[in-house]
C-alpha cells in the first residue's frame, strides 16, 4: 500500500493552509513511504527489473523475448516520457504561493472576490520563463522573462500570463508567428539557442517599427536579471474591471517585487550561462528553502471607460505603457511565494495558462493582441497536454466545477447520472444567474465595418520608445547601447546592421551614432526624426530601489585557505546567518581547512563548501577575505584566488576585507584605483552595501553594515 502523503519540501512556518496544495495530496504519493515494493503500472510486484526475459541455458545470453511485460511496461513508458515542450517559453520554473489583498479598496472598480475580500487567502502558482531558447536552455540569457500567475480562487481559476517587461513587440496577434519565427533560431542551421542575437531577430525589427520599445526594454537592463525574485512583473495586456453598479474600467496588472529590481552585468550572464546554466532556478528555490520567500505587491493601473480616448496613444495597444505620471499604480494586495514544487513534470511543466481565464469581475478589452492571446493559449494546450488539460492536478480549480464538456482522450473524471446535455428533464446542472455569481460579459455596444485594420492611434511607434530611452540613468544607456552592439555583432548580414542603424536613429541620434561606432555602418549626421525629449518616473531601475533594503537571501563567499582567521570567519559567518544571508566558505579543496594557531588536524576548523575551481565569483552577490598569514599567502599564490577577486570587483560587488585579507587585496590582487583604510581596533564593520543596490555602474549607495568583532565568538 502506498502512503498518500504531503510532501511539501518548504513550508514557511505560520503560513495559512494553502487549499490548493491540500488539493494535490490527493494525488500525491512518497516515494520514500512506499510498501511493499515496486510494481508493475498495474499493480503487480516486480522481483526482476534489471534483467529482460530471455531464452537461455543460464550460462550463455539468449535472445530477449517480446512477452516479458515488464520489460515492454518500462521501455514504452519511457518512449513516451517527453510532451511536446512550449513554442515560446519553453525554459521554466515554479513555486507555489498565496495572494492575499490589503483592504476592500478595490471595490471602486470590481465586484472580483478575488480583489476585494481581504478575509480571503488565495493560492497560487507561478511559472517563470525565458521566451526563446528550448526547455534546456541557459537561464541567464538575454530575454524577456514570463512571469505567469494561476490564481485558484473560489469563483474559478484566474490566469495573469504576463512578463517581466511592461509591453510587447507586436500590436496585432495574426503577426505572433511571424515574431515568433523571427526571434527563434533560424531555420536553416538552428541557430542561436536561447538569444536574439542573430540576422532575422533584427531584420524583424527594422521592418516591423512597432517592435521599437520592446527592443528598447530587453536590450536594457531588464533583459538580464539578477533573478526572478527581483523582477517587475506585468500583465501586459488591457483588461477591463466591473463594479457592483456595472461601471466599466480599463485596467493594468503590476507585480512590483520587494526586493526591488537588480539585474545582472552582462558579463555575468554570459559566463553564467555556462557556469551554472540553472542559476535562475536554483535561486528561486534556495530562498524559499532558507527562509526568504519573494514577495511582490499587486498594483492596478486604472482608466474609467468614459476616459478611453483622453490620451495620445491607443490604451489598447500593447507595445505602450501607461506612464505612471498620467495613470498611477494602485497597490491593492501582495502575493508571496512560499513552497517549492514536488516534482517538476506534473507540476510545473504540465501547468497550463490561459489569458482567456478570468472570473466575475474581470473581463477582456478589445486589444488586439490580447484577443488572439485568449485563442491561443487553449488551443496550445490541447496540442501539448489533451483535451482535458484542466483535469490535471496543477490545473484543475479549488472551487467545484461542472458541465456536461465530456470524453475526449486521458479523462479521468467519472460523472454519474444519466444525462450529459442541458437543457435536461431533471434540471440538473442548471446555468448559474448573474446574481448568484454566474460569469456576465460587461454589455457593450459594438459596431462597424467588417475589415482589416488597427485604431488610426497604433501607427505611431517611436514615442515611447523614445520616452524609455531618455528616461534611463547614464550608466543604463551605455549599458543598453553595448546590448545592441552585442547583438548586431552577431548579425553578419551588412543590411541588417546598417538598417538597424537607421531605426535606432529614430529613437536618439546619440544611441544610433555610438552604435554605429561599434559596429561599423552609417554614421548619421541628423536625427532620423526628433526626438521629443520627455522622461516618465519609473521606467529606470533606479526607480525601483526597495523600501526595505536587505542582505536576506544574497549569497557571500568567504575565501579562505589553511592558516586562516577562524573566530573573524566563524563571528562573519554568523552575522551574516542572522541576517539572513547565505555565507559559502569557499577554500582550496572542498573539506577541512585549518585555521592558524593550531596544528593541522587539531584545534578548530572549517568545511569548505565549495572549491575555488569549482565555483566563481559570478555565483556570489559579494565576497570576504579574512586575515591569517598563511591563508592570505596561499591565496596570494593562486591564480584563481586572484581571478575570484578581480573578476567579483570588475562585476562591481562588495568586497569585504580584515587584517591580511586586506594585505591581500592591496598587495596580491592589487584592486585598480582602490585606496584602503587601515582598520583600527578590533571592530570591524564589513559594508555589503553593493548586494542592495543595482549592479549598474557605481557601487551601492544603500547599504546594511555588518559589524563583526574579532575574538568575540
Ligand atoms: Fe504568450 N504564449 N503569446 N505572451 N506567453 C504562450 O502558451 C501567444 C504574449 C506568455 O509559463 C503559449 O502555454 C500569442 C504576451 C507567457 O506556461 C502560446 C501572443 C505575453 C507564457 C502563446 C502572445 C505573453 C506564454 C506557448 C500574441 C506577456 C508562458 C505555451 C498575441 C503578457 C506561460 C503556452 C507558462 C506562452 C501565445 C504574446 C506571455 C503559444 C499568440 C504579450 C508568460 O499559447
Amino acid at each position: 500500500m502506498s502512503s498518500i502523503t504531503s510532501t511539501l519540501k518548504s513550508v514557511v512556518p505560520g503560513m495559512a493552509t494553502n487549499t490548493k496544495l491540500d488539493d494535490l495530496k490527493r494525488d500525491t504519493v512518497d516515494v520514500q513511504h512506499h510498501e511493499p515494493g515496486m510494481t508493475t503500472d498495474h499493480g503487480v510486484p516486480i522481483s526482476d527489473t534489471d534483467n529482460w526475459l530471455k531464452a537461455s541455458d543460464g550460462v550463455k545470453t539468449g535472445p530477449s523475448l517480446l512477452e516479458d511485460q515488464i520489460a515492454r511496461e518500462k521501455i514504452h513508458r519511457f518512449d513516451h516520457e517527453r510532451i511536446p515542450e512550449r513554442v515560446v517559453h519553453a525554459r521554466g520554473t515554479g513555486a507555489f504561493g498565496e495572494f492575499k489583498v490589503f483592504d476592500d479598496s478595490a471595490s471602486k472598480w470590481t465586484h472580483a472576490k478575488v480583489l476585494t475580500d481581504p478575509s480571503r487567502t488565495t493560492p497560487v502558482f507561478v511559472r517563470f520563463s525565458t521566451v526563446q531558447g528550448p526547455r534546456g536552455s541557459a537561464d541567464t540569457v538575454r530575454d524577456v522573462r514570463g512571469f505567469a500567475v494561476k490564481l485558484y480562487t473560489q469563483e474559478g481559476n484566474w490566469d495573469i500570463v504576463g512578463n517581466d517587461i511592461p509591453v510587447f513587440f507586436i500590436q496585432d496577434a495574426i503577426k505572433f508567428p511571424d515574431f515568433v519565427h523571427a526571434v527563434k533560431p533560424e531555420p536553416h542551421n538552428e541557430v542561436p539557442t536561447g538569444q536574439s542575437a542573430h540576422n532575422n531577430f533584427w531584420d524583424y525589427f527594422n521592418l516591423q517599427p512597432e517592435t521599437s520599445h520592446m527592443v528598447m526594454w530587453v536590450m536594457s537592463d531588464r533583459g538580464v536579471p539578477r533573478s526572478y525574485r527581483m523582477m517587475q512583473g506585468f500583465g501586459v495586456n488591457t483588461y477591463t474591471l466591473t463594479n457592483a453598479q456595472k461601471e466599466l474600467f480599463f485596467v493594468k496588472f503590476h507585480w512590483i517585487p520587494e526586493l526591488g529590481v537588480h539585474s545582472f552585468m552582462w558579463d555575468e550572464a554570459l559566463k553564467l550561462a555556462g557556469q551554472d546554466p540553472d542559476f535562475h532556478r536554483k535561486d528561486l528555490n534556495e530562498a524559499i528553502e532558507n527562509g526568504a520567500p519573494p514577495k511582490w505587491t499587486l498594483g492596478l493601473q486604472i482608466i474609467p471607460e468614459a476616459d478611453e480616448d483622453k490620451f495620445d496613444f491607443d490604451i489598447l495597444d500593447a507595445t505602450k505603457i501607461w506612464p505612471e505620471d498620467l495613470v498611477p499604480v494602485h497597490p491593492v494586495g501582495e502575493l508571496v511565494l512560499n513552497r517549492t514544487v514536488d516534482e517538476f513534470f506534473p507540476q510545473t511543466e504540465q501547468s497550463a495558462f490561459c489569458t482567456s481565464h478570468v472570473v466575475p469581475g474581470i473581463g477582456f478589452s478589445n486589444d488586439p493582441l490580447l484577443q488572439g492571446r485568449n485563442f491561443s493559449y487553449f488551443d496550445t494546450q490541447i496540442t501539448r497536454l489533451g483535451p482535458n488539460w484542466e483535469e490535471l492536478p496543477i490545473n484543475r480549480p479549488i472551487c467545484p466545477y461542472m458541465n456536461f464538456n465530456r470524453d475526449g482522450a486521458m479523462r479521468h473524471r467519472i460523472t454519474k447520472g444519466t444525462v450529459n446535455y442541458w437543457p435536461n428533464r431533471f434540471e440538473v446542472v442548471p446555468p448559474v444567474q448573474p446574481d448568484n455569481g454566474g460569469y456576465k460579459e460587461h454589455p457593450q455596444k459594438v459596431h462597424g465595418i467588417k475589415q482589416r485594420m488597427r485604431g488610426a492611434k497604433f501607427s505611431e511607434h517611436w514615442n515611447q520608445a523614445q520616452l524609455f530611452y531618455n528616461s534611463l540613468s547614464d550608466v543604463e544607456k551605455m549599458h543598453l547601447i553595448s546590448a545592441i552592439s552585442f547583438e548586431l555583432d552577431h548579425c553578419d548580414d551588412p543590411t541588417v546592421y546598417k538598417t538597424a542603424i537607421l531605426r535606432l536613429n529614430d529613437i536618439h541620434v546619440d544611441l544610433a551614432k555610438q552604435v554605429a561606432t561599434n559596429v561599423g555602418g552609417p554614421m548619421p549626421d541628423k536625427p532620423g526624426r526628433p526626438n521629443h525629449g520627455h522622461k516618465a518616473p519609473r521606467l529606470s531601475q533606479f526607480d525601483f530601489m526597495p523600501k526595505s533594503p536587505t542582505i536576506k537571501s544574497r549569497r557571500i563567499a568567504i575565501l579562505v585557505a589553511d592558516g586562516f582567521d577562524l573566530p573573524v570567519v566563524e563571528a562573519m559567518k554568523t552575522a551574516l546567518s542572522a541576517a539572513g544571508a547565505l555565507p559559502f566558505v569557499i577554500g582550496p579543496r572542498r573539506g577541512e581547512i585549518y585555521p592558524e594557531d593550531t596544528t593541522f588536524g587539531k584545534g578548530g576548523r572549517i568545511v569548505a563548501d565549495h572549491h575555488l575551481e569549482g565555483q566563481r565569483s559570478t555565483m556570489f552577490d559579494a565576497l570576504f577575505i579574512p586575515g591569517g598569514a598563511e591563508s592570505v599567502k596561499t591565496l596570494a599564490g593562486n591564480g584563481r584566488a586572484i581571478h575570484w577577486v578581480l573578476e567579483a570587483f570588475g562585476h562591481l560587488k562588495a568586497i569585504g576585507a580584515v587584517g591580511e585579507g586586506v594585505d591581500f587585496l592591496r598587495d596580491a590582487v592589487r584592486l585598480p584605483g582602490v585606496q584602503f583604510a587601515e582598520p583600527s581596533g578590533d571592530s570591524v564593520t564589513v559594508d555589503f552595501g553593493i548586494v542592495t543596490a543595482p549592479k549598474m555602474g557605481s557601487p551601492a549607495s544603500f547599504s546594511e553594515g555588518l559589524k563583526i568583532v574579532k575574538n568575540a565568538t
